[in-house]
């Protein structure tokens, strides 16, 4: 099978964990991303979207995109380690956690705290401090309460094991620490407990590494703006 996208977008890096946590083996052409489109891609994904995956990399009449459409495959293909609960209150926990990230959270970081940044830098425009901070305010004044609201006292986001969730929260979190933002101890310590373990994991811990030499790759210094 084939995935594309973008190595910096979190959709994508959200399919790769899965397909690592997985075992699963792909060829993975990253040329497809918001700043530049390859020609045809649109036929693999109408939505001209990443990710987007061919099931068989040799028929591009077949492709199954959205990270959330990819992710559920990937768990059919190879059901170990689970990913999605068995319960069906942590089940549907799940499934609405991982919504959220990719719907409300994915825009909340990628327009107002990524974008201003990395797309500035991409596009030859010095980093838009001021606005990725008024974005990260933003964040931090509904969506980033109500998530640590949610994990509570857990070590997982849905039921007591490592989950789809985790993984669509994890992803987005990442840009924002590519770009200068941690989340501050203060204000979300349990959370940002929730990420530190998350990213110990191999499967994500590979990107944390690969992707902040990617940005330092292209020639972006990217300040530290929030601990
Ligand atoms: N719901 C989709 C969202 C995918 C998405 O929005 N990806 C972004 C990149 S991070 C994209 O392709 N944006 C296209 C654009 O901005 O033109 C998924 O889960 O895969």
């Amino acid at each position: 099978m084939k995935l594309f996208g973008s190595p910096l977008s979190p959709f994508v890096r959200k399919a790769r964990i899965v397909a690592a946590e997985k075992n699963l083996e792909y060829e993975y052409d990253p040329r497809p991303s918001p700043l530049g489109w390859p020609e045809g891609f649109e036929e693999i994904n109408p939505l001209k979207r990443i990710p987007a995956l061919l099931p068989d990399s040799d028929n591009p009449d077949f492709a199954i995109n959205d990270s959330s459409a990819i992710c559920a495959y990937f768990e059919k293909l190879n059901p170990n380690p689970a990913l999605y609960p068995e319960a069906a209150t942590d089940y549907g926990r799940a499934l609405w956690i991982e919504e959220v990230c990719d719907s409300e959270l994915a825009n909340k970081i990628g327009l107002g705290v990524f974008r201003p940044v990395f797309f500035n830098l991409a596009t030859g425009k010095p980093a838009d401090a001021q606005a990725a901070h008024t974005g990260f305010e933003v964040l931090a004044s509904l969506l980033l309460p109500y998530l640590q609201e949610q994990l509570g006292e857990r070590d997982y986001m849905a039921g007591d094991a490592f989950s789809i969730a985790d993984i669509s929260l994890t992803t987005q979190l990442m840009n924002l620490n590519l770009v200068g933002f941690a989340l501050p101890k203060d204000r979300f310590g349990p959370l940002r407990a929730h990420f530190e373990r998350c990213l110990t994991r191999p499967s994500i811990a590979q990107f944390v590494e690969h992707d902040k030499k990617l940005i330092e790759k292209m020639g972006f210094v990217v300040e530290r703006q929030i601990d």
